[in-house]
């Protein structure tokens, strides 16, 4: 059977690793396409001349051309410009806008029957404009925030527990902002609740509370350190394990901006929220039950997102 294709639209920090986790993960033949000259092919071609190290076989291609993306099955989305100093949030949003109208125009044309996943900031507006800009149906867009931000929060409960990352479960809803929702109840290890860690003496309720906080600003933390960049090993980790789950049809229950048509009592919003990710795009949503603190932080969260993809409106009417 031929090999997967799998478009990259983005070749900067996210979209190279995202080429080279592909190949080392031999998920298909991937295309790298940015609007940089030289930048696609020259990382594409570094990283084909990594295989025969690394023992994998995949073609790679770079490319400033949307044609060459064409019958591509997944496409996976970075492409856009980061908020520089100066920079306003309207005046970012107003330029990824523009972003995501070409990059919705090319796929429409050239690979309309992809599975879509958009990771350009700011996430839950722009994966909103690229569904309406492509045109694609909703349910194969969607936005990659939740299974970064739930990786996060796992990495940190396994280090606090000193055990491995593997054993450790963990909820994120909510759009990717510093109002995520981390679910502390239906986090734990193997099966263990959270806070039934905190009754054997595993931690306290403080550091629990220390890690969400933590999670929640966990984009900041590594912006803080990288200076001139924001995270992306991680991010395009993320990416790769929602496109595996899609050309397997592995049907992983991950964390995923979704498009709600009334769950969780929201309509026409991209919002994060575990769905089922399959051979048919995503599958389902899943509705978990809420209590009133986690419905109050939810809720919260919905605002903004909702808020951003007002001004989003505003900006491009016609979308
Ligand atoms: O969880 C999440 N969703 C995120 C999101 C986590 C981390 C970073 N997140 C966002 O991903 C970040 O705020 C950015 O909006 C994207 C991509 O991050 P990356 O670190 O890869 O950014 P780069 O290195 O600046 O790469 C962006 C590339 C760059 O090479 C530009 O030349 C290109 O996008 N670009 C374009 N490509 C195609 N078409 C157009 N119009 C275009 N404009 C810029």
């Amino acid at each position: 059977m031929a090999r997967a294709k799998i478009a990259l639209i983005g070749a900067g920090q996210i979209g190279g690793t995202l080429a080279l986790l592909a190949g080392l993960k031999e998920l298909g033949d991937v295309v790298l396409f940015d609007v940089a000259e030289g930048i696609p092919q020259g990382k594409s071609l570094d990283i084909a001349e990594a295989s025969p190290v690394l023992g994998f076989d995949a073609k790679l291609a770079g490319t400033n051309s949307y044609e060459a993306i064409e019958g591509a099955d997944v496409v996976i989305v970075t492409a856009g410009v980061p908020r520089k100093p100066g920079m306003s949030r309207s005046d970012l949003l107003g330029i990824n806008l523009k972003v995501m109208e070409q990059v919705g125009a090319g796929i429409a044309k050239y690979a309309p029957d992809a599975f879509v996943i958009c990771i350009t900031n700011p996430l839950d507006a722009m994966v909103w404009a690229l569904q309406k800009a492509s045109g694609l149906p909703t349910h194969k867009v969607v936005g990659m925030a939740g299974v970064l931000d739930s990786a996060r929060f796992r990495y940190f409960l396994a280090d606090e527990f000193d055990v491995s990352v593997e054993d450790v479960t963990a909820f994120v809803l909510g759009g990717h902002g510093d109002d995520m929702v981390p679910l502390v109840r239906y986090s734990g290890v193997a099966g263990i609740p959270l806070p039934d860690l905190v009754s054997m003496g595993w931690t306290t309720q403080e550091r629990v509370d220390a890690i969400v906080d933590r999670t929640r600003k966990g984009g900041g933390e590594i912006v803080n350190l990288l200076k001139t960049g924001s995270a992306f090993y991680a991010p395009a980790a993320s990416a790769i394990e929602m496109a595996t789950s899609y050309l397997r049809d592995k049907k992983r229950l991950l964390p995923a901006a979704a498009f709600l048509t009334g769950e969780y009592g929201v309509k026409d919003l991209y919002l994060g929220v575990p769905v089922i990710i399959g051979a048919k795009g995503m599958e389902r949503v899943v509705e978990i039950s809420l209590d009133k603190g986690e419905r109050a932080m939810l809720d919260k969260s919905i605002a903004s997102v909702q808020e951003l993809v007002s001004e989003c409106q505003k900006i491009a009417p016609d979308l």
